[in-house]
Parts: C-alpha cells; sequence; structure tokens
C-alpha cells in the first residue's frame, strides 16, 4: 500500500522515516501528518477536535484558549493491570510488573494493529523531554491517531521542528507506538464519542532491550501520552540503570530562606498524593519561598563537581483537578487560567469548568463529566471524575522557577519520600545515611480503604519510591541501582534523605496536620537539616525534629499536644511495620539488596531496644 502524505517530510533521517512507512503500512491511515509544535498547528488541530464533538471550547472570556474533554468510562486513567514490561527474560521484569514473552505480545499487538487507523490521520509526532539539547534530555517520537494527544503532547513536552534538527540525519530516538484503536468507517466520524478500544484490548507495553514503547486502545493520560510515564519512567529508568543515572517520580522545588539563601529539593510521593501540591505551595511562614522546577518527573546526573543534578523532562503539568482551589493550590489555579486542555469535569452554563473542592458551590446546572445534566445538592455522583486532570504550560505558572529550563539542571540537597499513612509514620523523619535512606524509599507506602481496593482496610500498599507502577526493570536491581548510586559518589555531596507525612489522622479521621502551604514549616527544617543545623534527636527509626523544631508561629490550629502526636514514635507501629516490611521484602527473593536487608535488621534491633 502506497503512504500518502498530508505535509512534507522535514526530516532526512532515513531510520525515522521508514519506521514511520512501516507502521503506516500496518495501521493504514489516510493520510501521515508531521507535526512541527507551532501555535497554528495546536488552534488547526483544536478545530478539528471541535469539530468532531470531541472537545468543548470555554468561553473565551473566562477560559481564554482552553478546551474541555469528556472521556469514555472505561477510559479514565492508567491502566496498570494492561500495563506490560515485555523484557526478553521475565527475572527481568521483576515480581512488580506484569510481563509477556516480547515476541508473543507483538504478535498479539500487531494483529490489533492491522488497520487499526482506517479514516483516520496517523500523526507523528517529534518530541524532547528535557530543554532540547540537554545533556540530559531524550528524544522520543510519537506515532499516534489522536489529535488530543498531539494538543497534549504540545504542552507537555517541547515538540517540532527544533528536535528534528537535533536528531539530525542518524540521531536515536525512542520509537513511541500509539492509536486509540478505534477505526472509522468510510464516511465515519467520531461524532462527540470518544474514541478507544474495550479494556480487554487495550495494551500499554514496553520492550525495554530495544527501547519501544507499543500502546493500544486508550486514549487517555500515561497511557496515551508516551512521554509521560511510558518514556519519562518506565523507558528511561532502564536507560538510568544501564547508563549509571536516576530516573524517578519526583517533583522538583527551589526553596530559598529570608536570607536568600537556595536549595533545591526532590520528592517522590505515588500518585495523587500531594506531589504538584508541594512543588507549587505558598509557605504560611514569612520570607520562604518555593518555586516550581517540576510536578511530577525527575532525571538525575551527576555533575563534574560531584553534586547531583535534577531536569524536569516535562514542559507541562498533567494535575489532578478536584481538590485543586485558590486556597489548597493557587498556582495550578493560575497555571489553568488560560491555554489548558481539561479533562473528566464539569461545565457551567456559562462555559466555564467545575470540579469537587473547587472552593465554592457549583453555579446553577451543570454537564458532569459524563455529558448529563448535573446539579448539586440533586444529582447522584460527583461532578468531576476523581481522577479528572488539567493539562497546563508550565510557563504559566507564576511560581515557575527561573531555572526549570537550565539544561544543566539543578543541584539537589534533599530527597523526600512520603505517602498517605494515617498512623504509624511521623510528620518528618530524616534518616541517618544513604542506604538508611535508600531503606526509606523502598517501604514507601499508602494506606488503602477498602472501598479503593480490594485490600484489607488499614494494609498498606508498598510502593517503593513511588515507581511501582513506573519501574520498567526489576525493583530488586532498582534498589542496587540507588544502593550504587550513593556508594559511588563523594558522601557529603550527596543529598540528605527524609521520610514525611502530610496525612496523619486524629482517631475521630480528621487531619492532624494541616498540610499544604503548612508544610512550609515541615521543609524549613529540611533546609536546616541541610545545613547541619534544625534540632533533632537521634531515635531508633532516625533523626526526628525536637518539640520545638518546626516553626509553629502562627499556627493555632496545632496544639502542643497535637505536635506531640505528629512527632511521636510508635514503637508498637513500627513493629507490625517491620512484619508488613518483611512481606514486602519476601517478594524480591534474591534480588533483595544485602545492604536492605541489613537496614531492616538494624531497625527491627534498634526497636527492640527502645
Ligand atoms: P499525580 O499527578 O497523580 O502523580 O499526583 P500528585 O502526587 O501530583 O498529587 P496532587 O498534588 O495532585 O494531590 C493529590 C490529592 O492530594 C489532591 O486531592 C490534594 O488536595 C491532596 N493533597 C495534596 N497535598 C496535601 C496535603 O498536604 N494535605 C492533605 N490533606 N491533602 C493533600
Ligand atoms: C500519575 O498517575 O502518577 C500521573 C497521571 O501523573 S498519568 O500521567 O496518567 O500517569
Ligand atoms: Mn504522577
Amino acid at each position: 500500500m502506497s503512504v500518502k502524505y498530508i505535509n512534507a517530510i522535514p526530516t532526512k533521517n532515513a531510520k525515522l522515516v521508514q519506521w514511520v512507512e512501516e507502521w503506516a503500512a500496518i495501521c493504514q491511515p489516510e493520510g501521515i501528518y508531521w507535526c512541527d509544535g507551532s501555535k497554528a498547528e495546536y488552534d488547526k488541530m483544536s478545530d478539528v477536535l471541535v469539530a468532531s464533538g470531541l472537545a468543548t471550547r470555554l468561553n473565551d472570556k473566562k477560559r481564554p484558549n482552553s478546551l474541555l474533554f469528556r472521556s469514555d468510562a472505561s477510559d479514565v486513567a492508567r491502566v496498570e493491570n494492561r500495563t506490560y514490561i515485555a523484557s526478553e527474560k521475565q527475572e527481568d521484569a521483576g515480581p512488580t510488573n506484569n510481563w509477556i514473552d516480547p515476541k508473543e505480545l507483538k504478535k498479539t499487538m500487531l494483529d490489533l494493529y492491522q488497520g487499526c487507523m482506517k479514516g483516520r490521520t496517523m500523526y507523528v509526532i517529534p518530541f524532547s523531554m528535557g530543554p532540547v539539547g540537554s545533556n540530559i534530555a531524550k528524544i522520543g517520537v510519537e506515532l499516534t491517531d489522536s489529535a488530543y494527544v498531539v494538543i497534549n503532547m504540545h504542552t507537555m513536552t517541547r515538540v517540532g521542528s527544533k528536535v528534528l534538527e537535533v536528531l539530525g540525519d542518524n540521531g536515536e530516538y525512542v520509537a513511541c507506538m500509539h492509536t486509540v484503536g478505534k477505526p472509522l468507517a468510510a464516511g465515519e466520524s467520531d461524532n462527540g464519542v470518544w474514541p478507544c478500544a474495550p479494556i480487554e484490548k487495550k495494551y500499554i507495553a514496553h520492550f525495554p532491550e530495544t527501547k519501544e514503547i507499543w500502546s493500544f486502545g486508550s486514549g487517555y493520560g500515561g497511557n496515551a501520552l508516551l512521554g509521560k510515564k511510558c518514556l519519562a519512567l518506565r523507558i528511561a529508568s532502564v536507560q538510568a540503570h544501564e547508563e549509571g543515572w536516576l530516573a524517578e517520580h519526583m517533583l522538583i522545588l527551589k526553596l530559598t530562606s529570608p536570607e536568600g539563601k537556595v536549595k533545591f529539593v526532590a520528592g517522590a510521593f505515588p500518585s495523587a498524593c500531594g506531589k504538584t501540591n508541594l512543588a507549587m505551595l505558598i509557605p504560611t511562614i514569612p520570607g520562604w519561598k518555593v518555586e516550581t522546577i517540576g510536578d511530577d518527573i525527575a532525571w538525575m546526573k551527576y555533575g563534574k563537581d560531584g553534586q547531583l543534578y535534577a531536569i524536569n523532562p516535562e514542559a507541562g503539568f498533567f494535575g489532578v483537578a478536584p481538590g485543586t482551589s485558590m486556597s489548597s493550590n493557587p498556582n495550578a489555579m493560575h497555571s489553568s487560567e488560560k491555554d489548558t486542555i481539561f479533562t473528566n469535569v464539569a461545565l457551567t452554563e456559562d462555559g466555564d469548568v467545575w470540579w469537587e473542592g473547587i472552593g465554592y458551590k457549583a453555579p446553577g446546572k451543570l454537564i458532569d463529566w459524563k455529558g448529563n445534566v448535573w446539579e448539586e445538592g440533586k444529582s447522584e455522583g460527583a461532578a468531576a471524575h476523581a481522577n479528572a486532570r488539567f493539562t497546563a504550560k508550565a510557563g504559566n505558572c507564576p511560581c515557575i522557577a527561573p531555572e526549570w529550563q537550565d539544561p544543566a539542571g539543578v543541584p539537589i540537597s534533599a530527597f523526600l519520600f512520603g505517602g498517605r499513612r494515617p498512623s504509624t509514620v511521623p510528620l518528618v523523619h530524616q534518616s541517618t545515611s544513604w542506604n538508611h535512606g535508600v531503606f526509606m524509599g523502598s517501604i514507601v507506602g499508602s494506606e488503602v480503604t477498602a472501598a479503593a481496593l480490594d485490600l484489607k482496610a488499614g494494609t498498606v500498599r508498598r510502593d517503593p519510591f513511588a515507581m511501582l507502577p513506573f519501574c520498567g526493570y526489576n525493583m530488586g536491581d532498582y534498589f542496587q541501582h540507588w544502593i550504587n548510586v550513593g556508594s559511588k559518589a563523594d558522601q557529603s555531596k550527596l543529598p540528605k534523605i527524609f521520610f514525611v507525612n502530610w496525612f496523619r489522622k486524629t482517631a475521630d479521621g480528621k487531619w492532624l496536620w494541616p498540610g499544604f502551604g503548612d508544610n512550609s514549616r515541615v521543609l524549613k527544617w529540611i533546609f536546616e537539616r541541610c545545613d547541619g543545623a534544625g534540632k533533632a534527636i537521634e531515635t531508633p527509626i532516625g533523626f526526628m525534629p525536637t518539640a520545638d523544631a518546626i516553626d509553629r508561629s502562627g499556627l493555632e490550629s496545632v496544639t502542643d499536644a497535637d505536635m506531640k502526636e505528629l512527632l511521636s514514635l510508635d514503637i508498637e507501629g513500627w513493629k507490625n511495620e517491620i512484619a508488613s516490611i518483611k512481606e514486602h521484602y519476601a517478594k524480591f527473593g534474591t534480588k533483595l539488596p544485602k545492604a536492605l536487608t541489613e537496614e531492616l535488621n538494624g531497625l527491627e534491633s534498634r526497636l527492640n531496644k527502645a
């Protein structure tokens, strides 16, 4: 079959052109369009999406240049049970990933890909993860039949001609193949129905040896914007392991003290556990400033000076909308004031958006995320889906740090790990060594309710380094990689490691800690600790702040008794934790690093003596 080009081929990279044509022969699109990343292209795609009934243009006076999409009810989040690490050996995918033999999976998927783009355009998206040309950045090329993916990639990555220049005639790229898996018959159009395939046909596949990504059947988020979780975490973590660097599910923030001293902090919390919020926080303590480098992913390499430098490989935010308000995260609200793509939030009568926790009552009758009329207090269910998101440009964020696009990255002083832990884990504690910090990362978990997952209420879902769904290889090898990264470094220049928990609850289920802007009080202590100051006592679990070490000036809502509870060492709780960590560690068998067994044994014996 001969392929039809809609515009001219903008590259002489023969390997790339051949790859595009091979996929076009399989998928049989109407034509091939090479994306240039321009504003004109974005506007044209937006018009196409509005015309097909998939997008609603929001009121230009309220939300300039912004669109609303409602996805299919089966296509609202990442699909972890349809996500595969198809390494040649199953052991290389490890106990935490779904695995299928790559030959078998490619055969299954190639059958699905046959003619999957009939009636659609195949878009070729050359993109850079990280500032174009940075030595930490990487190039990917995504093929997709979704214009929604194209405009999201415009915002989330750096798309276009400059990327092809850097790629040159022989440059390497990560090959990313995507389709919504919903071909159109002659004369058929989407007509307002979100295109995707049924769940059992969805595959989000990664081939670590060949660094390929094949995605079929979903148009949503991390399943479809392949630069994000698929490339920047699953494939990049494999590359980072091979090449000696770090690809992590971490926010990066710049913290400035009243004296004007600056430190950069990176933090890994599981999905929907507060990375975007912390990255954009407005401190409640006077004189302190937080600015954003990134809110979801960090790539880190050692610089010539022996420090670890981080870049944010993304160019935008794919943030959780529900709960975002002018009081919880004003910077996220401002970031999404214009040029924003909203997915699965509610539409107001005057062409604006609304979601649960936006900070004000729903104005009049809404159209909910399913497309039905919705009235507050009258209609059943939520108006916005719990995982509704906004896609906003990092450049539109009022607190974006001037360094956010520095190709050299920013030097990291501290790593934070955390999750939702209503009990046991204190507000903050610090590791006593690098390996102890790696241990902390390896036991990250979030407590779940029986309603949310098929787990016993009060049990912990372990999500090591917040990478459980994102590590592209054996998690045991990943733990060892973290230990190696530390042992090779100049110890005095290594980031300090902390465990934070904003989510402690009282016996009657209320938050014990106000969180959000008040988390700056904890950041202040962390800043001081990085300078060798900050009052602390050594406990069996690590360094903890003394009762008066956390600045509580102006914070009446947290009493002395609350603070005591937040900073208490729950020996019995931690002893139960040991049992649960042993169970978690058993999964890794001989892949579990000895250093982590030693850390666990050390903690157990310290607790027994306490
Ligand atoms: P992903 O984009 O899925 O990786 O999520 P994320 O880690 O960026 O989480 P995000 O900042 O979007 O927060 C998710 C939810 O946690 C929102 O509903 C927030 O309101 C809530 N949250 C964030 N920070 C805090 C906090 O300090 N305290 C409390 N109680 N809730 C918080
Ligand atoms: C997450 O789930 O951690 C996200 C959203 O950041 S997605 O891009 O869909 O993976
Ligand atoms: Mn995330």
